[in-house]
């Protein structure tokens, strides 16, 4: 019964069902090969619908019995689910079917983990449980009874009753079946509670596998930051009596939103100083804050299709940073964002997956779980807020909250409600949603008279299936900076609509300065005719924290370009700026640290194809590599000082005061590492005593070709923790130099640790090699042969995360003729295998075009 024919499912074709639900019972009785689920499910005639097919969707179930009203019926089997024929009137649709959990390797639906049930049932995987009327837009209130002999049964909502051998929960919030979820095994809780605002305590628990006990506080502390964060910033209460997260060792993606039982894949909840990163911590804290915050935006109001994702996903994200940035440091988050933004979400925009971040058709929705829709999603709503301002933009979402409480929402309602609160029209904001590709801005200025006159011009490349682009409304911060670095215009924000446009500032002495696009006010590329002299200056005296790191980094991409295409050797402008900056204490050590940070080779290939060079990968590491050596170089005291100036002597703690501390140090020693033969790297790796440290350390002794005894003593230390020993493949692959990294890869894909069935311990190991640049682009091919080859493995247990690990070959019409060829064959034998995935068939037919 599953759908044969992939189909393209489009925007245009929605239509309400005709039916809807006014309550849900289901029991689970639970047998690793033989679940049985027994659904009663209460319907009525849908009103507001133009037809009364009862079509329920269902995969991979067999049915044991279907009843209409206590009668038993024979439902039609027809592609993605069975039709009845049913009354006119209210009726009760009663089923059972059985499952087959441990036969459930593609981790949608209800498998097991480690011999712990679970579920994962977003975007449309409820119907691999039972059937169901399985879209967003059908909302219904569930009560569950889990019976087995499972010590711990979980489920959304609040606990019932509950004994030997059952427990019983109600959630009285009308959901989609996207946010069922059920969980039941053997785990320990790590609990605490919150007091809302106005006064109802909440039980709030991690529950983890025992032994991961220790590894919870931090989350536990993100989880009631956020419950408080959310009621200050946006007056949202939480409103339930529990709020329940369990960690999962194999899960497709970060974490679940599922209503008050959200379920983390463990690498983004568990925490400790020895076995997480800084990075991990961080990232750990904005997961647990953006799956808590869809308990408003994403489940008190759902999406009316798929369609609509970045409604939930792009809000959400945007208001994860906003909690991030108001922890920690606003301009280090934005900062880091926009590097994630440009290497993900630019790279899709430009290639041939781009797509709108609200698209218009699908054949696979799991296929557009993407950066375009979720980050490129926030960054309108960031535009958003820019444009009608802080107070209106909280007026907007106050009326949002109220006018759609409890609705399956869609684009037109959101922008609606920022039309009535402002009495803004937003049909030209609107194209944002609606068209693919990231807008070229170009900029060119003029001085007569004491006027500055800034020109902009704004064009948006061809997509896929939109081959013209109207222009957009782009709101443009900009500041200026008299010759003497006072500034002499504070942040205004320019609102471009025209496809070419001017704006002018009056009674200047002299010629400006211009910081453009501030804080990144727009996802647009900014094309302007810049000096080296120029670019020091903002570097040195921008007042915009963000500009001054973009000033920093267009030194280090001309300089690197030029390496690459000219042979030029690296650039003393580029050196001598940010030697001044990266020496100067008074400076916060984590964007001196962002400052040390380089270009990506993907950023740097998409920039030399963007300009017309074809990228040669092998060249664009060489350049990296030669850059590099001449900072250590030029800053070899400079980096003995800062590496052990910042050295963290207190007790670990991941706050962004300790966090930046260690970046700086780190990045010392990474440079004082190409000059000292891993010496210092070394004595680091023998005294740490937090994975920041000792991951730092192992990576440059990697790096230097020194690594051999420490990959050997990391493994034995941690060879129990899964999730660390993620990081060991990883870095293995990321660190090693291009000519090895195929045959590095391919020797841990033969490690006994080594499983497809794990998708972090696949990602840590393909997905490196997919993620290590002139390794994964060698010449030889090998390193898109290995990919391929793991891919077709993959596919018949895993199709959502093989699917999605094709984007490492989106890129590949900016190579060579002879790597375009060696993709291509590669691509081409991914998609002539027998029982190949919808979801990957789309994929591998969207990127070879
Ligand atoms: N909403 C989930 C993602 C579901 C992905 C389905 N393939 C997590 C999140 O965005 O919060
Ligand atoms: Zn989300």
């Amino acid at each position: 019964m599953k759908d044969a024919a992939p189909q393209t499912i489009y925007l245009k074709d929605y239509t309400p069902f005709g039916y809807v639900i006014e309550k849900v019972d289901l029991t689970f009785r639970l047998a690793p090969n033989a679940t049985r689920v027994l659904s009663r499910i209460r319907f009525a005639p849908n009103p507001d619908a133009p037809d009364r097919r009862f079509f329920l969707h269902g995969e991979d179930l067999r049915p044991i019995s279907t009843k209409i009203d206590g009668a038993d019926i024979t439902p039609r089997p027809v592609p993605g689910g069975i039709e009845c024929d049913a009354p006119d009137t209210p009726f009760t649709f009663e089923a059972e079917v059985e499952i087959d959990p441990a036969a459930n390797t593609a981790l949608e639906g209800l498998y097991m983990s480690n011999g712990m049930y679970c579920t994962q049932c977003e975007a449309e995987g409820f119907r691999k449980i039972t059937w169901y009327p399985d879209r967003p837009d059908v909302m219904a209130p569930f009560t569950v009874r889990i019976e087995g002999d499972e010590p711990v049964m979980l489920s959304n909502g609040n606990p019932g009753a509950r004994d030997a051998g059952f427990a019983e929960w109600h959630d009285p919030w009308p959901k989609p079946a996207y946010l069922f979820a059920l969980v039941a095994g053997d785990l320990v809780n790590h609990p605490d509670s919150f007091t809302t605002a106005s006064g109802k305590e909440v039980e709030l628990n991690i529950w983890v596998r025992p032994g991961d006990e220790d590894k919870c506080a931090f989350g536990m502390q993100a989880l009631k930051d956020s419950m408080k964060w959310d009621e200050e910033t946006y007056g949202r209460e939480y409103d339930l009596d529990v709020f329940n997260i369990v960690a999962v060792d194999d899960f497709n993606m970060g974490a679940m939103e599922n209503k008050g039982l959200n379920i983390f894949n463990s690498s983004c909840v568990l925490a400790s100083p020895e076995t997480s990163t800084d990075a991990n911590f961080e990232r750990i804290e904005a997961i647990i804050a953006h799956e808590y915050f869809h308990n408003w935006t994403g489940n008190r109001i759902t999406c009316r299709d798929w369609f609509q994702l970045c409604l939930k996903e792009g809000l959400t994200v945007f208001r994860d940073a906003q909690f991030t940035s108001d922890l920690r440091s606003a301009p280090v988050k934005r900062i880091e964002d926009v590097i994630m933004l440009r290497g993900r979400q630019f790279r899709e925009d430009n290639g041939p997956l781009a797509h709108p971040v609200r698209p218009d058709s699908f054949v696979e929705i799991n296929n557009f779980y993407t950066a375009t829709v979720y980050e490129k999603g926030a960054e309108l709503i960031g535009m958003l807020k820019t444009l009608v301002g802080e107070a209106d933009y909280y007026k907007a979402l106050d009326l949002y909250f109220q006018r759609h409480d409890g609705d399956a929402a869609t684009i037109e309602d959101w922008l609606k409600v920022f039309e009535d609160a402002t009495g803004r029209d937003l049909a030209q904001f609107k194209r944002w949603y609606d068209e693919a590709g990231t807008p070229r801005l170009t900029v060119s200025d003029s001085f007569n008279d004491g006027t500055y006159t800034l020109h902009f011009k704004q064009e948006t490349p061809p997509t896929p299936g939109q081959p013209t682009k109207d222009p957009r409304v782009i709101p443009i911060a900009v500041g200026l900076l008299n010759p003497n670095g006072d500034e002499v215009q504070p942040t205004t924000i320019l609102e471009m609509t025209d496809a070419e446009q001017s704006f002018s500032f009056e009674g200047l002495a002299s010629k400006p300065v211009p910081s453009i696009l501030r804080d990144f006010s727009a996802p647009v590329i900014l094309e302007r005719e810049s000096d080296n002299a120029e670019r020091a200056f903002l570097l040195a005296h921008d007042t915009d924290p963000f500009n001054r790191w973009q000033a920093g980094r267009d030194l280090a991409l001309d300089c690197l370009i030029r390496m690459i295409r000219d042979g030029a050797t690296p650039d003393s402008a580029y050196l001598d700026a940010l030697h001044t900056l990266i020496r100067d204490d008074a400076q916060d050590p984590a964007f001196r640290a962002l400052a040390l940070g380089l270009p990506s080779q993907d950023e740097l290939a998409q920039t030399l194809h963007d300009q017309g060079t074809t990228p040669d990968p092998q060249a664009i590491w060489d350049a990296l590599e030669t850059l590099k050596q001449a900072r250590a170089e030029a800053y070899q005291d400079t980096a003995t000082r800062l590496h052990a100036q910042y050295q963290v002597t207190e007790a670990y703690a991941a706050s962004a005061e300790q966090t930046g501390a260690r970046a700086l140090a780190n990045a010392a020693m990474s440079m004082l590492n190409r000059l000292d033969g891993g010496a210092l790297a070394q004595k680091q790796f023998d005294s740490a005593d937090n994975m920041t440290q000792q991951l730092a350390a192992l990576s440059a002794l990697i790096s230097a070709g020194k690594g051999d005894a420490a990959v050997t003593r990391f493994y034995d230390q941690w060879q129990h923790d899964r999730l660390v020993i993620d990081k060991w493949f990883s870095a293995q692959i990321v660190n090693a130099r291009p000519e090895d990294v195929a045959q590095v890869a391919k020797t841990l894909t033969e490690h006994p640790d080594f499983t497809m069935k794990n998708p972090n311990r696949f990602r840590a190991t393909l997905g490196a090699l997919a993620m290590s640049g002139a390794g994964f682009h060698h010449a030889s091919g090998a390193g898109y042969a290995l990919l391929a080859d793991w891919l077709i493995r993959l596919d018949p247990l895993n199709p959502q995360t093989t699917a999605r690990m094709c984007t490492a070959f989106e890129t590949w019409r900016r190579y060579d003729d002879a790597r375009q060829a060696l993709i291509r064959a590669q691509l081409e034998r991914i998609l002539s295998t027998p029982g190949l995935s919808r979801d990957t068939t789309e994929m591998v037919t969207r990127i070879l075009g």
